[in-house]
Order: C-alpha cells, then sequence, then structure tokens
C-alpha cells in the first residue's frame, strides 16, 4: 500500500537528488535512451457530453473546436502509416464520447485498431467509459493500451468533472485490466490543484489492483471557452519534481510527457526525460491542440542523439 507521506518524501528531496534518485530507478528498470514517439489522432471530435472544465471538446462551453463526426477507417489507416514513416511506433485514437455505443461506429473503431496493429505499431484508443464486453472485444482486435486517465485526486475531482465520478472512472480501469489491455492512465497539472493532490492522484493509481503500465503526465493547456482558459502557467521546476516522483512510484510504467510540451524549453523536456520521462506526443497537433513542430522535436532527438529516421 502506498501512501501519501511516502509520495511526499521523496517530491520534498533537494532537487538534485530527487533527480539522480528518480535517473537511478529509470537506468536500473528501462533503457535511459528509449524515448518513444507516439502519434495521436481525434478520430472523433467535439460535441461531447462531459463537462471537463480543462476539455476543448465538451459541449458545455462555446470553444472555437468544430465538431467532426467518426473519421473513415481508411483516412486512420492513412494517418497512422505516416505516423509510422515519422518514426512513431504507437498510435492513440481519442474520440469525444462519454462512452461508446455499441453498433456500426464501435465496430468502426475495432476495424482501426486491427489496421493499426497490421500496421505493427502499438494501438491506444480513449474513448471514455467502457464495459467488461466493450473492453474484451478491444482486446480480440488486438487493443494493446486503453487510455483513461483520473486527472486529479479524487478530493478534487469534483471540481474538474460533474457528469462522472472518480469511481466511474476505476470501474473502467478495472473493466480494462480485466481484459488484459494494459493501462494507460494518468492526469493534469495546473487546474488550480495542490500539489498535495498531484501526488494523491499517483496513490490512487499506485494502489490499483492492476496499476497503470503507462503514466501520461499532462500540462494543461488553457483553450479559449473553458471554464480553466486563465488558469496560471504551472512551475517546471514542479513538473520535473511530479516526473521524477512518477518515476520513482512507477519504476517500470512509460512516464509520458504529455500535453503542454508547446510551451516548455528544450532544457525543462530534457530535464523531465533525465528524471525518468520516456515518451512524448509527436507530430504537430495532439487531438485539437498544438504540439511542438515535427522539425523542432526531430532537431531535438538528433540533439540528444536519439535515433531518428533521416526523413525527419
Ligand atoms: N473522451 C475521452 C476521455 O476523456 O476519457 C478521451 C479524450 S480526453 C481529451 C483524454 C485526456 O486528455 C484527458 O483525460 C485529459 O487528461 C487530457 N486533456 C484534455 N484536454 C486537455 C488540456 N486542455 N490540457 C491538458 N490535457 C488535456
Ligand atoms: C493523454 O493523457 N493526453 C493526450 C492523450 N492522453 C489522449 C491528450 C492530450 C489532449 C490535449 C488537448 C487537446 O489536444 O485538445
Ligand atoms: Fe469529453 Fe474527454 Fe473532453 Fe471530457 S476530456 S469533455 S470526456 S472529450
Amino acid at each position: 500500500m502506498k501512501t501519501l507521506a511516502e509520495f511526499q518524501s521523496v517530491y520534498n528531496l533537494p532537487l538534485m537528488e530527487l533527480i539522480l534518485k528518480a535517473a537511478e530507478v529509470h537506468k536500473a528498470n528501462r533503457q535511459a535512451n528509449d524515448i518513444q514517439r507516439c502519434a495521436l489522432l481525434s478520430i472523433k471530435t467535439g460535441g461531447c457530453p462531459e463537462d471537463c472544465k480543462y476539455c476543448s471538446q465538451s459541449a458545455h462551453y462555446d470553444t472555437p473546436v468544430e465538431r467532426q463526426p467518426l473519421m473513415s477507417v481508411e483516412e486512420v489507416k492513412l494517418r497512422a502509416k505516416e505516423a509510422r514513416d515519422r518514426g512513431a511506433t504507437r498510435f492513440c485514437m481519442g474520440a469525444a464520447w462519454r462512452s461508446p455505443k455499441d453498433g456500426p461506429q464501435f465496430d468502426e473503431v475495432l476495424q482501426m485498431v486491427r489496421e493499426v496493429r497490421q500496421l505493427g505499431m502499438e494501438a491506444c484508443v480513449t474513448l471514455g467509459m467502457l464495459t467488461e464486453e466493450q473492453s474484451l472485444r478491444l482486446k480480440e482486435a488486438g487493443l494493446t493500451a486503453y487510455n483513461h486517465n483520473l486527472d486529479t485526486s479524487r478530493r478534487f475531482y469534483p471540481e474538474i468533472i460533474t457528469t462522472r465520478t472518480f469511481d466511474d472512472r476505476i470501474q473502467t480501469l478495472k473493466a480494462v485490466a480485466k481484459a488484459g489491455i494494459s493501462v494507460c492512465s494518468g492526469g493534469i497539472i495546473g487546474m488550480g490543484e495542490t500539489v498535495e493532490d498531484r501526488l494523491m492522484m499517483l496513490v490512487e493509481l499506485a494502489n490499483l489492483e492492476t496499476p497503470p503500465e503507462s503514466v501520461p503526465i499532462n500540462v494543461l493547456m488553457p483553450q479559449q471557452g473553458t471554464p480553466l482558459q486563465m488558469a496560471p502557467t504551472v512551475d517546471s521546476l514542479e513538473l520535473i519534481r511530479l516526473i521524477a516522483t512518477t518515476r520513482i512510484a512507477f519504476p517500470k510504467a512509460r512516464v509520458r510527457l504529455s500535453a503542454g510540451r508547446d510551451k516548455m524549453s528544450r532544457e525543462t523536456q530534457i530535464l523531465c526525460f533525465l528524471a525518468g520521462a520516456d515518451s512524448v506526443f509527436y507530430g504537430e497537433k495532439l487531438l485539437t491542440a498544438p504540439n511542438p513542430d515535427s522539425d523542432a522535436d526531430a532537431q531535438l532527438f538528433r540533439e540528444l542523439g536519439l535515433p531518428i529516421p533521416s526523413s525527419c
């Protein structure tokens, strides 16, 4: 059983000691130079019935995001192929749904998963709440991982989302794990929560029956029209401390430096990698928000001495 006190004592170590400790854990459990590049695609955009206060796709807020129906399987296949050619090894598809409805649309998502797997990539989807049966069908289609973030601590959660509960999220994670799909779950920082909330979120994740093998840490990208559009910027050293604590808390997991990289200096990103982050989203767009441009990222990888396709 992991405790808040335990994670606080790690998080509050002198900064260099914390980074060195996280780097040691990283080196002992994972390959130091293996930073996975994942591509992200919004396969169904906007008009979501949930009220997540950070999200540009919620129908509760007036945002500039244009609604798009479910993309065709052919289009997804094309985008996945392009991403693979640029060096992505995981393809993540997101749909702005509360939960998928069984029927032709879910069948199409299953086909997208099959196509991505046939391209030799890991396939991840994030479709909202799932039943056990839907999880099993996704597993049969070859799904590698399911992303469903706890987002924040149990106590801060109702400040951010009121249309589904923290326990609803945990139920979905249970269904995903029961189906034998790898669990990808993390959260967002910068929504007005305290450092204690961030660590409480890690405690919840670490104490799950099946802890996540993949932990995305997103920095809030304030979205026009959402209640959090004016949220203040997160201090980069707080991000680095949280990444290091996440690495120590989940020694074998992928720790994903996710949303918000477009506003980070190269040096902040490199400190995050040193502190144990070992994955980024690669490509100019996340779901609706911008990501660093591919040339800048290719250059960063070259400067780090990491492999990158010569065409990039
Ligand atoms: N509808 C699905 C769901 O919520 O489960 C999937 C898509 S949702 C956009 C996936 C995750 O992206 C969210 O849980 C949240 O952690 C992250 N996210 C969404 N908007 C963000 C923003 N503006 N800044 C940072 N992270 C964000
Ligand atoms: C995750 O934790 N971050 C990604 C992925 N899972 C699906 C999504 C980031 C979204 C950033 C805001 C946007 O593009 O709208
Ligand atoms: Fe919908 Fe997901 Fe956005 Fe929440 S985060 S409003 S569930 S798309």
